[in-house]
């Protein structure tokens, strides 16, 4: 409704955070034979890792550094007015203490046991006035229910657990769902009326939440806006909010190897050029495995902040 995602089409500029347990190894996996294999938030499937192999170099992530506050005057100093972090990605491991589960931060770790990331996140972001979202990714690479169309059915119980205690914990203000594509399910897929039965059921537990349309097919009847991924769509849909989100490297995980960098101007131009034609822009920075914010996207964030508040002449 046009009264839900009011605060959406004025805040037209975001903060996207993946953040996981792939950032713990910062895009690079060695092989038992020594090669390594590069790659980002995907690391585990891209490069093959064993299950066992994964979840053992999981237990030894200690993001010890994440500083909610930094991360938030980051966000705010760059005029980003909400932040969407990863709470699951498609690896599955929770960025927060689920019961659902101990494939999370709290259970799964080096790190310490007192602290909840995201709490520190709402926290932060309350204390500044910007809005707090979720990623959740519907894809799950670590529950053994997920594939199988038999078990399914008991994979998307513990999701409706874990959304409801996201929901109820963290009061997010957005969801930002994903992996409704997910290709290991080409018997079994995410159909209309999952995305439906599972966007009521959010509905019903917060009438205030804006979600995007990764939650159904991406119809327009899906959640409440349309998300094209890494580019700015020439047509939009007449009459459908969007948010285009994007990368400020190649990669949305952290990949210490990836020092390709956009430019501020490139950055700047693609904001306006986005918020011009009524769509918001998701711009995502990957913490690494210590969970700071790598210096060259805090550099860049700055200079927009910098550009948006002299036009240019800063
Ligand atoms: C997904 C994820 O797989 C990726 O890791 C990242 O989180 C990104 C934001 O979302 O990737 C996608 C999703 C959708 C498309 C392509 C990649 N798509 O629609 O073409």
């Amino acid at each position: 409704s046009a009264d839900r995602t009011s605060w959406f089409r004025k805040d037209r500029f975001g903060m996207f955070i993946h953040f996981g347990a792939y950032s713990n190894l910062e895009g690079e996996y060695t092989r038992p034979d020594g090669t390594v294999c590069r790659d980002a938030e995907w690391i585990q499937r891209q490069c093959d890792i064993p299950k066992d192999a994964y979840e053992k170099q999981a237990a030894t992530f200690n993001p010890a550094d994440f500083d909610a506050k930094a991360v938030v005057k980051a966000a705010k100093d760059a005029g980003m007015r909400y932040i969407v972090i990863t709470s699951k990605h498609h690896e599955g491991y929770a960025m927060w203490p689920t019961k659902v589960n101990s494939w999370n931060l709290r259970d799964h770790s080096a790190f310490d046991k007192n602290r909840d990331i995201l709490a520190e996140l709402k926290k932060a972001s309350d204390e500044a006035g910007i809005k707090l979202g979720f990623y959740y990714s519907i894809w799950d690479w670590h529950d053994p229910d997920f594939p199988d169309p038999a078990t399914f059915p008991k994979y998307e119980k513990r999701m409706y657990a874990q959304l409801k205690e996201l929901i109820d914990t963290y009061d997010p203000a957005l969801l930002w769902f994903d992996g409704e594509w997910a290709t290991d399910k080409p018997n079994n897929p995410w159909t209309a009326r999952d995305g439906e039965r599972l966007e009521a059921y959010l509905r019903g537990l917060d009438p205030g939440l804006v979600i995007n349309n990764r939650v159904g097919k991406r119809r327009v009847v899906d959640g409440d806006y349309g998300t094209p991924e890494q580019e700015i769509p020439g047509a939009p849909v007449d009459g459908q909010l969007w948010e285009s989100c994007m990368t400020l490297n190649g990669h949305w995980g952290y990949a210490r190897y990836d020092q390709d960098w956009k430019s501020g101007t490139t950055l700047v131009r693609n904001l306006l050029s986005t918020t011009s034609r009524s769509g918001n822009y998701l711009l995502n920075v990957g913490p690494d495995a210590r969970g700071r914010i790598p210096a060259p996207s805090v550099e860049r964030l700055k200079e927009m902040g910098t550009w948006l508040r002299t036009a240019g002449q800063g």
